[in-house]
Parts: C-alpha cells; sequence; structure tokens
C-alpha cells in the first residue's frame, strides 16, 4: 500500500519543472550520485531523469554466459533504488540546453536545473557491424553476445552445446564499456569446452583491434601466458566488419592496412558490440570533439559550464568504463558539487583514475585488475593479484553484486582506497 502511495506521489509530483538538481541517468553512476545527494537536501531538490523501469546488474552478464547466473537474478525493479525525497522522471532526455540550463525531454516538456549531473551512459551499436543483428537474431547456434539484455539469454545454451568446429570472440574499436568482457567469456567457454570434453575439437580465436591482449602491462603479461597455455589464438589489430551468416563467414578490417579484408570462418562467433555515445549528448554543448562529455578527468566538472559534472560511461575520463570506477569516483564528483553548491570548502580530493576489470579465466579462477588513469596497478589486497585466484572469483561472482546493490548505488561506497591504504599500513609494500 505504502510502495503504491508513494509511486503515485511521484508520478504526480512530476509536474513540477525545477530542479535544484538533476541527474541524468538512473544507472550506476547516477544513483550513486544522487543517494549521496539525496541525503544533504531538502525533498524535492533532485530530479532523476530515466526511462527505464528495471536496473540491471550489467557486471553480472559474463557470468550469465557461462551458465553461472540467470538473467533474471541481475535484474530488480528501479523504482526500489530511486532514492526517498527526489523525484523519478520516467523519460528519456533528448536535448540539454547548458545555457540555458534546460533539459528537454522526449515529449517535449523542458525541465530547468540549477545544477546537472550527466549520467546517461553509453549506447551500443550492433549496425556498425554490417550482417550482426540479424545474425544474432537468426541464427542464434552460432552468433552470440553478452552484451545487451536479449542476446545474453542466449549464450550459455550455444556454448554449452557446441561440439567442434572455430569459436571466434572479438573485441570491437574502443571506446566500450568493460574492456574486459569480451576476454572473460572466451575464457569461460574455453574452460567449458573442456569440461563439456570438447575442447580438443575446437579452435579458440581472440581476434582484438587492439594491439595488445590488455591495457595494463601486469595483467597483459599474465594474460598472454594464460592464452599460450590454453592454446587460444590472439590475433590483434582486427575489427569485425560484417558478418555473413550463411556462409558463417566473420570479416574483418586489418588496421594496420586500412581497406584490407581478413575472412575467417566461424562455427561460433561471440561479438563485442561496437559503442558509441548517445546522439543527444554528442549533438550538446556538452560533449567533445567525440561527442563524450568533457570533464576535468581529476574532478568531473565539465569544462565550459561549471554547474555540470559527469559520471561514468558517456564521459571521456580516460580511465575503462566499470562500475569500479563509478566506485572511485562518485564520491570525488559528490564532494566537488557539494563544495559549489553549499559554498563549503572540503579539500578538493582528486580522482587517480581507479578502475578495476576482475577478469574471470575460469570456472573458480579470476585475474584482480586495478589500476589508475597511467595503467598502473592499484591493488586492494595485498597479494599479487595478477596471478589467478579463486578468492578473487569469489569476490567478482558472490561479493561485488551485493556491494553494488547494497551500497554502491545507495551512496555507500567510495571504492576500496580505504582498504588499500589499511593494508599497505599494515606492512605490504
Ligand atoms: C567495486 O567496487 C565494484 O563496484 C561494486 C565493482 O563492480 C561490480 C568491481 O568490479 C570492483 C572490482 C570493485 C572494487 C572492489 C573491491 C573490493 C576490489
Amino acid at each position: 500500500m505504502n510502495s503504491v502511495f508513494h509511486i503515485i506521489v511521484r508520478r504526480l509530483s512530476t509536474q513540477q519543472n525545477h530542479y535544484k538538481l538533476v541527474v541524468i541517468g538512473a544507472g550506476c553512476g547516477g544513483l550513486a550520485c544522487a543517494s549521496k545527494l539525496a541525503k544533504k537536501l531538502p525533498k524535492d531538490s533532485i530530479a532523476i531523469i530515466d526511462k527505464n523501469d528495471t536496473h540491471i546488474y550489467q557486471p553480472g552478464w559474463t557470468l550469465v554466459g557461462a551458465g553461472l547466473k540467470t538473467a533474471e537474478e541481475l535484474e530488480k525493479p528501479q523504482s526500489q533504488f530511486i532514492p526517498q525525497n527526489t523525484t523519478w522522471i520516467q523519460s528519456y532526455a533528448n536535448k540539454i540546453e547548458p545555457e540555458k540550463n534546460l533539459v528537454q525531454l522526449d515529449d517535449g516538456r523542458k525541465i530547468s536545473y540549477e545544477y546537472l549531473i550527466v549520467a546517461a551512459g553509453i549506447e551500443m551499436n550492433f549496425d556498425k557491424i554490417k550482417g550482426a543483428v540479424d545474425a544474432l537474431d537468426n541464427d542464434p547456434q552460432h552468433v552470440i553476445s553478452i552484451y545487451t539484455r536479449k542476446y545474453v539469454r542466449n549464450v550459455f545454451n550455444t556454448l554449452n552445446n557446441f561440439r567442434g568446429g572455430q569459436a571466434i570472440f572479438t573485441f570491437p574499436m574502443m571506446p566500450i564499456k568493460c574492456p574486459g568482457a569480451p576476454q572473460k567469456i572466451m575464457y569461460l567457454a574455453e574452460d567449458l569446452f573442456r569440461r563439456n570434453n570438447v575442447r580438443d575439437k575446437i579452435t579458440v580465436m581472440y581476434n582484438t583491434s587492439l594491439p595488445v591482449i590488455f591495457g595494463v602491462k601486469k595483467y597483459a603479461a599474465a594474460l598472454m601466458e594464460i592464452v599460450k597455455e590454453r592454446n587460444i589464438q590472439l590475433n590483434t589489430r582486427l575489427n569485425l566488419v560484417e558478418v555473413r551468416a550463411k556462409s558463417k563467414e566473420a570479416i574483418f578490417e586489418n588496421l594496420d592496412q586500412p581497406g584490407t579484408m581478413k575472412t575467417f570462418k566461424y562455427d561460433v562467433l561471440h561479438i563485442g558490440v561496437p559503442m558509441q555515445p548517445f546522439e543527444f549528448l554528442a549533438k550538446s554543448p556538452l560533449a567533445d570533439a567525440n561527442g563524450f562529455v568533457d570533464v576535468v578527468k581529476e574532478t568531473l566538472q565539465h569544462k565550459k559550464f561549471p554547474n555540470v559534472f559527469g559520471i561514468g560511461d558517456c564521459t571521456n575520463i580516460p580511465t575503462s568504463k566499470t562500475a569500479a570506477a563509478i566506485a572511485g569516483s562518485n564520491s570525488i564528483l559528490v564532494r566537488n558539487l557539494s563544495n559549489l553548491m553549499f559554498g563549503t570548502n572540503h579539500p578538493v580530493h582528486k580522482y587517480d583514475g581507479y578502475t578495476s576489470c576482475p577478469l574471470v579465466t575460469g570456472y573458480n579462477k579470476c585475474i584482480l585488475a586495478e589500476f589508475d588513469f597511467d595503467g598502473n596497478p592499484l591493488e586492494t589486497l595485498p597479494i599479487n593479484q595478477a596471478k589467478e585466484r579463486r578468492l578473487s572469483y569469489i569476490l567478482k561472482k558472490d561479493v561485488m553484486p551485493t556491494m553494488y546493490w547494497k551500497m554502491l548505488i545507495t551512496g555507500n561506497w567510495n571504492g576500496p582506497a580505504v582498504f588499500r591504504k589499511l593494508f599497505r599500513l599494515g606492512g605490504a609494500k
């Protein structure tokens, strides 16, 4: 009863057209920041704009692809997470006019703000690969992707039923969110093939647009060992441009010789999706030349509009786009925005680029990569996290989801830096 009442009140209150703070996006970054600020601001000061009814724990999708979780258990009603005392505007933002402090919604309504947080995420675009959508929709026995709510549900079935042939896993052009995911699902698949006693009948191949397997040297070295040991074929500087479902051919552009194509036969093709900034952002005065929200990477404040901040996948902050990056940056955004809003003078804490990639390498092991803007490891635990460990796997599979739901998006998790300092004080290097 109570919650029905709240929903009605919230719906009615969406008639308000001005807010002290507007947050675009109720994903991980938007909720983490809004939850913190809702505790500091009076009722009805904050509006959160997001159309989606469902909040999805996206870092779990690799595990769904491996049959370790169900897609359903990663999904919860968004209404549970919109912080009390804020207004949920269930629309899409489709235009931002920062000179006028206005956000326009898809129904034409205009919402004005004093302060704006842009946390809109990044858009996936399979259409950049000719034939990909058709193949994913019509040939799910052979063409798969963990990257969307719709397609992830089919991945485990296909991998688990695979009995022989060539399995190709692709990594698209940057930027993408969770750059580790396209290879995590490959390691899990390779392990699954072994468990199903068909590994010797399968070629496993990783075709990446990057020149290296991973951007951070320490973890790249560990991953190269695994790739060698497990007989995975690694091809760099190849970008998937076309899928021919009928002939089961994947066409890649050789990025070192633009215009030159290379064709591979596949029996299973896992597609890492090309991504791009949402068009309304790319076209807005907030965007940089690539269409991402142009913020100062240490403070998360917009470079031209000081009352605007950005967090997460929609920004041009040069770190890997992950939930862990939100964990490492949300308190910095909130602190800097609070200083501006309340005229306070808390010390300016600077974001160091902390991000993390729990690289699951099998059904019970994981390399827990954590690093900063410069690709220097920033490891939490006083052990070498480049080693495959069961502990890291348990953290990824069982601990992170709870931290995300209970702490991060509720505004109570500022990343693991506090533990890092604690362990270092305890005597580790
Ligand atoms: C993290 O805080 C986080 O958000 C809850 C993740 O997203 C799911 C992560 O993957 C990681 C690695 C962290 C960092 C936390 C620890 C304890 C290393």
